[in-house]
């Protein structure tokens, strides 16, 4: 059997929580579209300090006539739900550390929920004997440690914690965390992320996932949300062609994004621009243009980081400096190339 999984909806009340429990009516959807019947949320269901359970419990019963099952974990936004915390048989707490063997699948599942101060490690601990190497699903809310993946922005620290060490030791055949609200996915371990933007900093399209039980097999489908969010940065330098090369800039920025028009229609953009340019106001004309089938600009285009580079000589010089960052050997990678040219300029030009 598939079962589905998402985290980090951050549901306040019905009202305020709009996009979001569109968001989750649009999983249910393909889930049902899909013959899935079981939706794992793994962790922070609920907006901190959020304790009014009851329109979140009556959505639920929606769904219960036709066989669909919440099974929820609590995160460090919501510790102090229980399995009592509601009456609806589809709803399901995993308030303990519990392995899970769901029926017609190969692979159980341990949930363990969010405790402060303690790590996953310590909580698969006690289950080890009951966990066959590469023969069962991890789903926690925490930090994974074993990369260089970005912390969870919003809350700096570490929460609750899972190490390399522990996928050494217990040797899960895959592991699906909540708490960072950003898809990422790293050999096997995965966060779906947040099923909806939460402002204009959780950007691009947002993703859940199914994982069989019987293969291991995973799969990400899109969410149709509300609203996407994108807050692109882009880079000026003194050039001849300045124009084009921020229409390029744009242009592939806005291809990476991959949307359909229905989606431009939903996108609010924020955007930032930094570096040295002979004039700002041309700029500001460029970037108004590129991004006209945008109506959605969020706020004034920041210009902040932008410098006036009007001086002929220091333009020769970083014209030839920045020909030759671009031509230098380097990891193709190139927002670091354009942070080398940024420090750069910034020792040709002062300031
Ligand atoms: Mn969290």
């Amino acid at each position: 059997m598939k079962i589905a999984f998402t985290a980090d909806v951050h549901l306040r009340t019905a009202a305020e929580s709009i996009d979001k429990y569109n968001a989750l009516k649009d999983i249910l959807q393909k889930m049902i579209d899909t013959e899935i019947n079981i939706l794992v949320i793994a962790g922070d269901l609920f907006d901190k300090q959020f304790t009014s359970y009851e329109e979140f419990e009556n959505f639920c019963r929606g769904y219960q006539n036709i066989g669909i099952e919440f099974h929820i974990i609590p995160g460090n936004h919501d510790p102090g739900l229980k399995s009592g915390s509601f009456a609806a048989d589809n709803i399901i707490v995993y308030d303990k550390t519990k392995l899970v063997n769901f029926e017609d699948s190969r692979l159980p599942v341990l949930f363990v929920p969010y405790r402060e101060g303690k790590t996953i490690g310590e909580e698969i601990a006690p289950c080890k004997k009951n966990l066959e190497p590469d023969g069962w699903i991890l789903a926690a809310h925490g930090d994974w440690l074993g990369s260089s993946i970005e912390p969870n922005p919003i809350e700096p620290g570490t929460y609750m914690p899972l190490t390399k060490k522990d996928l050494l030791i217990y040797k899960p055949a895959r592991v699906v965390l909540g708490h960072i609200h950003k898809p990422l996915d790293t050999n096997n371990l995965h966060y779906s992320g947040s099923p909806v933007g939460l402002d204009i900093n959780e950007t691009g399209k947002r993703r859940y996932l199914s994982l069989d039980l019987r293969n291991n097999n995973l799969e990400t489908r899109t969410v149709n949300t509300d609203v996407l969010y994108f807050n692109p940065i882009l880079h000026i330098y003194p050039m001849e062609i300045e124009k084009t090369y921020l229409e390029d800039q744009i242009s592939g920025t806005i291809d990476g994004w991959d949307l359909t028009e229905e989606e431009i229609k939903k996108t609010k953009i924020r955007i930032k621009i930094s570096g040295y340019t002979s004039d700002k106001k041309a700029l500001n004309v460029v970037i108004e243009n590129s991004f006209k089938k945008f109506n959605n600009i969020d706020t004034k285009i920041d210009l902040s980081g932008v410098y006036l580079a009007d001086n002929y000589e220091l333009n020769e010089i970083s014209k030839k400096v920045i020909n030759h960052i671009e031509n230098l050997d380097l990891d193709k990678n190139l927002p670091v190339k354009d942070e080398i040219i940024l420090s750069a300029l910034k020792t040709i030009y002062g300031g």
